[in-house]
């Protein structure tokens, strides 16, 4: 079973690269994101609640992220593998990540973290903003936002990985192509 992390901070390319995973390696792809953006726009409880936080840049609760990933894996027996987007974002998410797969027997393989600097993540993320309609991609201080909560409570999971043998940096500036064909190099080490 291939389980996978995609790692990295607001705008890496985490989505882009994501798609183009589960393609070629046949695998579930769950991003928290994207399904909190589903909730939204079903106009849930839960979406509604997120979007307050989501709009500012400000990571969702972990109890709700957990509780929608648990579900996720769930609905999802007959998987080949889980490609994980965007989560886990917190040390809280990653203890209950590993707990969620540990009970299931289905261990991470690795955790990719696309390597990315600020300037570069704030030019695409208003680059999409003209077009995706996110209220979070279309203001600096908001992006700002979404990149230092990135920093102070996502960025440290790194050691977190690294302590368990199971991260692999890649560079995540350079056509898609190429970055995934880096992504699929480190796959290949682990599958
Ligand atoms: P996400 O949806 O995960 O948003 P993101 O971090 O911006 O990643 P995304 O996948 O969209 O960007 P990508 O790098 O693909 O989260 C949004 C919000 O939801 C969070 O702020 C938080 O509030 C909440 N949330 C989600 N998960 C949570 C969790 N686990 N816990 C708590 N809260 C959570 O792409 C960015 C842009 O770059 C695209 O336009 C793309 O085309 C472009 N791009 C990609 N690769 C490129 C390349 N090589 N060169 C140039 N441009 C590239």
């Amino acid at each position: 079973m291939l389980n996978i992390i995609l790692f990295g901070p607001p705008g890496a390319g985490k989505g882009t690269q994501a798609t183009k995973l589960i393609e070629k390696y046949n695998i579930v792809h769950l991003s928290t994101g994207d399904i909190l953006r589903g909730e939204v726009a079903a106009g849930t409880k839960l979406g509604l609640e997120a979007k307050q936080l989501m709009d500012k840049g400000i990571l969702v609760s972990d109890d709700i992220v957990i509780g929608m990933i648990d579900s996720k894996i769930s609905s999802n027996p007959a998987a080949k593998g889980f490609i994980f987007d965007g989560f886990p974002r917190t040390l809280a998410q990653a203890n209950a990540l590993d707990e969620l797969l540990e009970k299931r027997s289905i261990p991470i393989k690795a955790t990719l973290a696309l390597e990315v600097n600020n300037e570069e993540l704030t030019k695409r993320i208003l680059l999409r903003g003209k077009s995706s309609g996110r209220a979070d991609d279309q203001d600096e201080a908001t992006v700002r936002k979404r990149v230092e909560e990135y920093s102070t409570k996502t960025a440290p999971l790194k050691d977190y990985y690294k302590k368990q043998g199971k991260l692999h940096s890649v560079n995540g500036i350079g056509s898609i192509d190429d970055i995934f064909k880096a992504l699929c190099t480190e796959i290949s080490l682990v599958n």
